[in-house]
This record gives structure tokens, sequence and C-alpha cells, in this order.
């Protein structure tokens, strides 16, 4: 049985998940739109891992005798500026998805709830990789700069490397 403040956090958590899914497909969209393949291509795939994540928690919430609360959705903004500022809201965003998953950390072991302390460890792994990974981009397209964007654009086709998320 879950103590009731980490069922209300994982099902906090629940709604930033799908947030980052909303916000990612909108980015992946508008990235379409401006015609960078490879960036929507990993934004997309970005937008459906953060489902995963969701589905994850909502699974667990469930399983452990809680109530998984499915979010309504909140919209997304619509337009990122350049990609250099969209990454580092992609940065910004996953830092504050950390900061928030190191809440649920706090909550197990104030409430004794080791079991979920345990089990939320993947998000914690998992979110030193995605910071890691958005910060490698970053860099990659400081380095080439914005007279280099097409190439910047096919070498991310290259970099998803998300290949493990799985809602199991
Ligand atoms: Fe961006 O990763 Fe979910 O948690």
């Amino acid at each position: 049985m879950l103590p009731k403040k980490v069922e209300e956090i994982l099902n906090r958590q629940i709604e930033r998940e799908d947030y980052s899914s909303q916000l990612y497909l909108s980015m992946a969209s508008w990235a379409e739109n401006k015609g960078f393949e490879g960036v929507s291509n990993w934004l997309y795939s970005q937008a459906e891992e953060e489902r995963i994540h969701m589905l994850k928690l909502v699974k667990y919430v469930n399983e452990r005798d809680g109530v998984a609360l499915i979010p309504g959705i909140n919209t997304p903004p619509k337009d990122f500026g350049d990609v250099f500022v969209m990454f580092d809201q992609v940065l910004k965003h996953e830092k504050y998805i950390s900061a928030s998953i190191n809440e649920i950390v706090g909550a197990c072991i104030a409430e004794n709830d080791y079991t979920t302390q345990n089990w939320i460890q993947w998000f914690v792994t998992e979110q030193i990789e995605e910071e890691s990974s958005v910060k490698a981009i970053i860099d990659k397209l400081n380095l080439l700069g914005k007279n280099n964007l097409y190439m910047f654009d096919r070498d991310i086709m290259t970099m998803r490397g998300d290949g493990e998320a799985s809602a199991e």
C-alpha cells in the first residue's frame, strides 16, 4: 500500500511526464515545419519515451493499490525561437524533471516507503542519461554553429540513444 503522500507525488509526476511528452511533441512538430527532419525525429522519439515514463508510473501506482490519475492536456507552447533556444529549453525542462524525481525520493524517505524509493531509482538513472544526452546535443550544436545546421540535422539522426525505454 502506498503512503498517501507518495501516491500524491507520483500522481504529480504522471502529470509532469505527460506534459513532457506534449511539450516534445509540440517541439517535434515545430521542427518538422521548419524542415529539420533529424531534430523532429529525435523529438518525436523523445515524446514517445516520455509517454512510456508516464505509463510506467501509472502502472506502478495502480499495482501498489493506489489510484493513478490521468491528467488533462496542458497545451504546450507552439513556437520555440530557433534550435539553439529550443534545445536550451529541453535541457532546462529535463533539469526540472530531475529535481521533481529527487523530490519523490525525498518523499519516499520521509514516509519510510523503501519499496518506491528503490523503484524510482530507474528514473534517477534515466534522468542522468537524458540530461547528458541533451548536453551532448547542445555541445555539438554549438560546435557546428548556425551556419552548419543542415549538418547538425543529419548528425542528430544517429544520436537517438534511448532504445531501452519500456513501460514494463
Ligand atoms: Fe525526460 O524523462 Fe521522463 O522522466
